[in-house]
């Protein structure tokens, strides 16, 4: 079978377009300010732009509650400054993915606001409403005890009074859920898909779509934390009975009658069988999706992600192998991501981020990413290495209703307990979604460069933006060293001239049991091998090269300008945060 795909070769940068360029002036990027740095992108050697949702929304969740979805919010601009950024994306030979959110729809949606309007209502089954249940004590209480996602331990259904009856909403209450099991709902969702394929979009990133189906009988989740009334009912949702057919019929309906980018965010599962269903070669659902495993590597296991737990670089090894022989063992395909606009940054998660290391720390990682196998995605500011929001910054500049019901919920739980609360500080700084969603760092001006100084940005600009800012990094002129926006370039450009290898190319990983934190591996295909060592660390350390590698020579490394000056034979020294590309033979 041909295993050669234009959607695995492809370079994916993800926009959150609140955060990206203001173009008009207002405090919020909008469609132009994306337009407006198309070059930019262009240059990095990006070739599709997704966005996340810019549909109407009354932004209880930054976009991902619409309320209409063929039309755009007047925050973010018009439909024809969509089909400009259309227009200019496909005159640089560029492509526009679109962020399509239908395990929900906004509260105020036309659909919901008839389903609620009455029982009787023609559009009453497009959600899933349930009569209560009452406790002993006469108490009404929901249909089940799922909790809310991003509600901090709050339940999943939310009561209508005026019609009588709870409607799940998963994420927050404002989010009703779809009832996919009704045709009429999965006709209309395939409308949308028709309407902006049509309109020149080359597809999709679904979100949460293996939510979208519900075991019926609506059980009870078992208990996970034991201090928590609503319990995550993630195991009757999550790749719920009826996912796969319906990930079929949207394929026979619509995407296959398009050449299309379909890429499925998919929390929850990490079942192997489950997912080579969605992104087998032969199943052919979705050409991919978002797993979660190494973005939960600092959440404690089976818990909720507001913990702190300390991670591995065997750990990390683990699985990024696992997720890499999905692919070459399994004919699967997958995603390559450290960060998106619900993680942390990843200089900050995953190395060193203080003035000292951060940019080693963020080429290292670029490395990383630009030598795996997979479809690779660049988040907004990434490519910079922007940092997470200062630690000093005041709980009012978490902006994100995640972290917002968090800290609600910790003061009112523990009111009077510096320690608890310090504490829950320290864990919103490390992991809160607002981390990536401060404005992207394009100059020294003020605001960095992302609104009109005479403006307020809607969330702050983070403090170090006069050290870290695009246009610093893009004409950085040193003899000795590259900007991470530079080593990003040359790293892509790298693996897009090596495609055969780095995209379609075998995957071994040397030294599993390395019992430093030295990452190794080599990639090959027919006639190019390349090995990759990258020293997770802030030490010095040892690595002893194999004999049978055959290493020429070293091409490539994140600590100086110039071709690595190593030892191809014996023992190679890494220096912190330092990683190193070699061309075998
Ligand atoms: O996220 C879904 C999801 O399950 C997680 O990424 C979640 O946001 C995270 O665990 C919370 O910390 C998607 C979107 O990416 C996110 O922005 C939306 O809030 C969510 O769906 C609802 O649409």
């Amino acid at each position: 079978v041909d295993q050669h795909r234009w959607w695995k070769e492809q370079v994916v940068y993800q926009i959150y377009p609140a955060s990206f360029n203001d173009s008009n002036g207002d405090g919020w990027g909008d469609v132009n300010g994306i337009t407006e740095k198309l070059d930019y992108l262009k240059d990095l050697g990006v070739d599709i732009v997704w966005v996340s949702p810019i549909y109407k929304s009354p932004q209880k969740d930054m976009g991902y509650d619409i309320s209409d979805y063929k039309d755009i919010d007047p925050m973010y601009g018009t439909l024809a400054d969509v089909d400009r950024l259309i227009a200019e994306l496909k005159a640089r030979g560029m492509k526009l993915v679109m962020d399509l959110v239908v395990n929900h729809t906004s509260d105020q949606h036309e659909w919901f606001l008839q389903s609620r309007s009455s029982k009787s209502n023609p559009k009453r089954d497009w959600y899933i409403w349930k009569p209560p249940r009452y406790a002993e004590d006469g108490r009404r209480l929901p249909p089940n005890n799922w909790a809310q996602i991003l509600g901090e331990a709050n339940s999943a259904w939310t009561w209508d009074e005026g019609s009588g009856e709870y409607y799940l909403s998963l994420f927050t209450p404002e989010q009703p859920d779809l009832n996919w099991e009704n045709e009429q709902v999965r006709e209309a969702v395939f409308d949308v898909l028709r309407f902006w394929l049509d309109r020149g979009i080359v597809g999709f990133r679904m979100d949460v779509i293996n939510l979208i189906s519900k075991v019926q009988s609506f059980p009870d989740a078992e208990v996970l934390i034991a201090d928590h009334e609503y319990q995550s009912g993630h195991s009757y949702f999550a790749n719920g009975p009826r996912l796969h057919e319906w990930l079929k019929e949207m394929r026979v309906k619509v995407l296959g009658h398009y050449d299309t980018f379909t890429v499925g965010e998919m929390p929850f599962v990490r079942d192997e069988e489950e997912i080579l269903r969605v992104v087998g070669q032969e199943e052919g659902e979705l050409n991919m999706i978002f797993a979660f495993e190494l973005v939960d590597i600092d959440n404690i296991p089976g818990d909720w992600k507001f913990t702190l737990h300390p991670w591995t670089v065997p750990e990390l090894k683990r699985i990024i192998n696992s997720l890499q022989r999905l692919m070459i063992d399994r004919s699967g395909w997958n995603s390559l991501f450290l960060e998106n606009h619900d993680q942390p940054r990843s200089v900050s998660r995953y190395t060193d981020d203080s003035d000292r290391w951060r940019e080693m720390g963020a080429k290292l990682l670029a490395l990383m990413q630009t030598t795996l196998c997979g479809t690779l995605f660049v988040y907004q500011g990434e490519e910079i290495g922007m940092r997470n929001m200062p630690a000093e910054w005041p709980i009012e500049e978490y902006r994100d209703v995640e972290a917002v019901n968090f800290w609600k919920k910790m003061v009112h739980r523990f009111p009077h307990d510096t320690e608890k609360l310090t504490h829950a500080r320290r864990i919103l700084h490390r992991k809160s979604r607002d981390n990536a969603r401060t404005p992207v760092q394009w100059s020294a001006s003020p605001h960095a460069g992302f609104c009109p100084p005479t403006v307020t940005p809607w969330m702050r600009v983070n403090d170090d933006y006069a050290a870290v800012n695009a246009d610093a990094q893009v004409s950085l002129q040193s003899d000795s060293t590259l900007s991470p926006w530079q080593f990003w370039q040359k790293t892509l450009e790298f693996r897009k001239r090596h495609k055969d290898v780095f995209v379609y190319g075998d995957f071994r990983m040397l030294d599993e049991s390395h019992p430093e934190q030295v990452f190794v591996y080599v990639r090959e295909s027919d006639g190019e091998k390349f090995v990759v060592a990258l020293n997770f660390s802030g030490r010095e350390v040892e690595w002893d090269i194999p004999g049978s590698l055959g290493v020429k020579g070293w091409v490539l490394g994140n600590a100086g300008k110039e071709k690595p000056e190593r030892a191809v034979r014996g023992v190679l020294r890494m220096g912190p945060w330092e990683g190193l590309l070699g061309e075998c033979e």
